[in-house]
């Protein structure tokens, strides 16, 4: 690379990642095969539209990159083209959920999602997102006493209030999602039922959480948590009378996004392929163990873990405790960077404090188990954390 001043800031980046221990939840580290294809000359191609039906020329090879991720995509998931439609330009995760709503949601209507405190996303609904702003977000909550879902509770939400949509996902929720239920709920309500499993996505992929596809109208998925692909995100509907694939497409395009950047369809293809070996399915249900062990030990040291353990690669450490010998997330998030641990603080269900510095933090092991660390090194982590969080 010529530009000397971009070049040393990326070898100061690579040099950062492999010095730290990454437990950001939403973080991966993919292979080099996904970086190639993300900087290859797919990056200079216009593709507006969708494959075979383009508004530029010279397509070919770029359609059938498009068509090739859409089949792995489906394979991945082990469903049939007959059933789903993909659409796999979305830029990432915001864009992808803001294109269902658009799509499939009227305008000023109800979107039923995971209030952000208690581990939902801004594009549930937020007010401070676009998505709280063009329509109206019906919040639910965990249960305060057990910190998990509560779906007698949401079903009394949904009853009085009515969504149009209803999402199940979220970003900080480390338990298992009975997404059953929640079509059970949405049936009650006819509203829709769509899964944002962008955090678990890799876990479905890998047998090792359940998967949303037999209950949901819509999942959508960012690809570089724990499917360890490039920054993007793509959109899963089911294919029957509603058309909803069709209404999606037209959202994304020109709803909202121009050109699809086909290099990052290109690594997403990549991606979905490496996710499809058998060595990924070990791979995810070792990140499970890991953030198992990882949640045991801390609590064996006397932290507090949101609903009690996890279900999945990420964790809710309570790092304020009420004030009682704790530290607040952001103080905690800031020590541990100082001490080569990466984390992001994190609101708590029943936050007291402000989201900037709130009660705890988030830990996740999809990254590190990428890095090939198993039990033993999660033990030593948390010890690590300990230490550090009480100035040891
Ligand atoms: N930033 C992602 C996360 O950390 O969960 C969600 O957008």
């Amino acid at each position: 690379m010529k530009d000397i001043q971009i070049k040393k800031l990326i070898e100061q980046e690579k040099k950062r990642q492999k010095s730290v221990v990454n437990l950001i939840a939403s973080e991966n580290y993919v292979s080099k095969d996904v970086l190639e294809a993300l900087g290859s000359e797919l990056t200079n191609k216009y593709a507006e539209g969708y494959s075979g039906k383009r508004y530029y020329g010279g397509n070919e090879v770029v359609d059938k990159i498009e068509s090739l991720a859409i089949e792995r995509a489906l394979k991945l998931f082990d469903l049939s083209a007959e059933k789903w439609h993909v659409n796999v330009q979305p830029l990432s995760g915001s864009p992808a959920n803001l294109a269902v709503y658009v799509g499939l949601v009227p305008q000023g209507g109800k979107i039923m999602g995971m209030s952000l405190d208690n581990g939902g996303h801004l594009t549930h609904g937020h007010k401070v997102s676009a998505t709280g702003k063009f329509w109206a977000q019906i919040p639910f909550g965990v249960d305060m006493k057990t910190e998990v879902i509560d779906y007698e509770e949401i079903k009394k939400i949904a009853l009085n209030a009515k969504p149009d949509i209803i999402v199940a996902g979220f970003t900080a929720y480390p338990r298992t999602v009975d997404f059953k239920k929640f079509r059970e709920i949405a049936d009650a309500v006819g509203a829709l039922l769509m899964v944002d499993m962008s955090h678990f996505a890799g876990l479905v992929a890998g047998k090792a959480y359940p998967s949303p596809f037999e209950y949901a109208d819509v999942v959508t998925t960012t690809v570089h948590k724990t499917l360890r692909g490039p920054r993007s995100a793509m959109i899963f509907a089911k294919n029957d009378a509603r058309e909803l694939g069709k209404k999606i497409d037209k959202a994304v395009f020109p709803g909202l996004q121009g050109g699809p950047h086909l290099n990052q369809v290109a690594a997403v293809a990549v991606a979905l392929k490496e996710a499809a070996q058998p060595s990924f399915k070990k791979y995810a249900k070792q990140v499970i163990k890991n953030a198992q062990v990882l949640a045991t030990t801390l609590q064996k040291l006397g932290w507090r873990i949101v609903s009690g353990g996890t279900d999945s690669h990420l964790i809710l450490m309570d790092t304020w405790m009420q004030g009682i010998g704790g530290i607040s997330g952001k103080e905690a998030s800031d020590l541990l960077e100082k001490a080569g641990i990466i984390v992001n603080k994190n609101t708590i269900p029943g936050e007291t404090r402000s989201p900037m510095d709130p009660s705890g933090i988030r830990l996740g092991t999809a990254a590190e188990t990428t890095r090939g660390k198993k039990e033993k090194d999660m033990v030593k982590i948390a010890e690590k954390i300990d230490k550090v969080l009480r100035k040891k």
